[in-house]
């Protein structure tokens, strides 16, 4: 316990706003940047603790996503590069709101009871969106390590599903990829190039793809990897942040909230186009039809696409895997319905929160998750691949050999870490060559229920408790009925109530047969939440 002197020395550099509670919720730490600088040194200081105790190098990723340029924040990201484990979101909780003397009490206690070994080696990755704030949130993280002893490799401006992916690789020997930025590159571009060299239709038509950046580093880091697409796809690039301010008026969470393109772009008909967020983890897709009527393309049709596309490929190989795809309750209606009764896909809803969708998703061979805003990616299982590897090895049929083959590089291509817009905008655009889509054709799959989400401001909004992947209300009392028959005066109705987990709000989701009758049955729904 000699090392606690430099720590609790260092801290002071550090020092936390008297009174200020923050919690780790579903997306770690998220405030207004000028309160973060001691959070950001004891997630230096946890971060270290944590690659101790797993005896692997853990991730530490300054970002606020999709939250205003203001605003900034941090996720731990676990050995497998998946978020941090549970268990552990407390201690994060703890330490943050330690103050000053009762900072090594915190940390002492955190000690004790994980059993963890200070001799033990530690090694933390570092990672940065690029919000004018995080480079020295960025120094604060390493102060913490240090004052650990504890060795750090700061990769820099990097997506957040890039420094996931640099975790896993740094902690599986390689069998996942290299541990570099240019790994992933190297990684993601060979199995996309390998993939669409098998279209019929490629011959001199260039693939051509819209991407608005958010003004972040998405698009940066898009940018870099063009060089590495053999030209396969050209993609004109949007709010690359050499002017716009970060997620203003632009970005996956604009889109999908205000059902609009980003402002100052302008959309031909037909056009297909996509929309990253500040940190590069979400997606969704656009365009605007003949008459100008705008269409989403958002997680719940990502998720179509791909499992449609691996049920086709499975069918082919004729391996008995099992699929499944992961949604929540904000799923539209529709998608679930098509993927049930027409594909054949076993549903599963999880409570909101990538977390719960990876953990539910790992149950399965092949495990497709999605939020419908466009966080979202498929996880496949080790036994699978490697029966997939065999038969791709093996196999005489040339037709069943080339589906298996498909199938190993769609894994290669995508990121089984965590939600990535880049390696998602390449699965996409994979398959909808191999297909022979178009982003209308693909829209045609199944058509969205017309539906509303509205925010509610209500006194405490924990008074709200759900069940049923937070489906149905089980407190207050009454509210679950009363929803209940409000839900029965419209036609292919439903409706649910949560409290949000990240903004002090209760949300309120309804769809119905019309737009009109969605507005009205959320409005009816939100006046019985007071
Ligand atoms: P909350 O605020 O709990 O609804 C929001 C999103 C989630 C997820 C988290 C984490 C909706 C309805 N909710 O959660 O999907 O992305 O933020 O960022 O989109
Ligand atoms: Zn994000």
């Amino acid at each position: 316990l000699m090392k606690m002197e430099a720590v609790l020395n260092c801290s002071s550099q550090h020092e936390k706003p008297c009174g200020l509670i923050l919690q780790y919720g579903t997306a770690g730490f998220r405030t207004k940047a000028e309160h973060l600088d001691h959070v950001m040194y004891r997630m230096g200081l946890l971060a270290v603790l944590r690659s101790k105790k797993t005896k692997s190098v853990i991730g530490v990723m300054v970002t606020a996503s999709h939250n205003p340029e203001e605003d900034n924040g941090v996720k731990l990201v676990d050995p497998m590069g998946e978020m941090l484990v549970q268990e552990w979101e407390v201690y994060a909780t703890d330490l943050a709101n330690a103050e000053q003397n009762e900072l090594q009490a915190v940390l002492t206690d955190i000690i004790q009871k994980e059993c963890i070994s200070l001799q033990q080696e530690a090694s933390v990755a570092i990672g940065r969106d690029t919000r004018p704030s995080s480079e020295n949130l960025a120094h604060a993280v390493i102060d913490g390590v240090t004052a650990l002893n504890s060795k750090y490799h700061d990769y820099g401006l990097v997506t957040t599903p890039q420094l996931h992916y640099i975790v896993c690789c740094c902690n599986t020997e390689g069998r996942y990829g290299t541990p570099t930025v240019e790994g992933y590159y190297n990684k993601l571009s060979s199995a996309f190039n390998n993939l669409v060299k098998q279209a019929h239709d490629q011959g001199d038509k260039k693939k051509c793809l819209s991407v608005d950046g958010a003004n972040g580093i998405g698009a940066l880091k898009l940018k870099e990897m063009e060089e590495y697409l053999q030209s396969a796809i050209s993609v004109q690039l949007y709010n690359d942040g050499s002017r716009g301010k970060l997620n203003h008026l632009c970005g996956a969470d604009y889109v999908k909230v205000q059902q609009k393109p980003p402002q100052g772009v302008e959309i031909k008909p037909g056009e297909p186009f996509c929309s990253f967020d500040g940190d590069a983890d979400r997606i969704v897709y656009y365009y605007n039809d003949s008459v100008g009527l705008f269409h989403l393309l958002d997680g719940d049709k990502i998720a179509t696409l791909i499992s449609t596309f691996i049920k086709e490929l499975l069918l082919k190989i004729d391996l008995t895997l099992k699929m499944a795809v992961v949604q929540t309750a904000y799923a539209n209606g529709s998608s679930t319905r098509y993927l049930e009764e027409v594909m054949k896909v076993p549903v599963y809803c999880a409570k909101t929160g990538v977390k719960h969708l990876h953990h539910k998703a790992q149950e399965f061979d092949i495990g497709v998750y999605f939020e419908a805003n466009g966080h979202g990616t498929v996880l496949i299982s080790k036994t699978a691949e490697e029966q997939i590897r065999h038969l791709a090895n093996m196999e005489q049929n040339d037709e069943k050999k080339k589906a298996a083959n498909m199938l190993l590089s769609l894994i290669d291509l995508i990121n089984q870490t965590v939600g990535d817009a880049i390696s998602d905008m390449l699965v996409i655009e994979a398959i909808l060559s191999l297909k022979g889509f178009t982003v209308q054709t693909w829209d045609a799959i199944y058509t969205d229920l017309p539906n509303r989400q509205l925010k509610v401001k209500v006194a405490d909004r924990k008074v709200i408790e759900t069940t049923d992947a937070e489906r149905r209300t089980v407190k207050p009392p009454g509210l679950q009925e009363k929803i209940d028959d409000l839900v029965k005066n419209y036609n292919m109705s439903r409706s649910f109530v949560r409290p949000s987990g990240t903004e002090d709000v209760v949300r309120v989701y309804a769809e119905a047969d019309t737009q009109e009758n969605a507005d009205r049955l959320a409005h009816e729904v939100s006046l019985a939440v007071f």
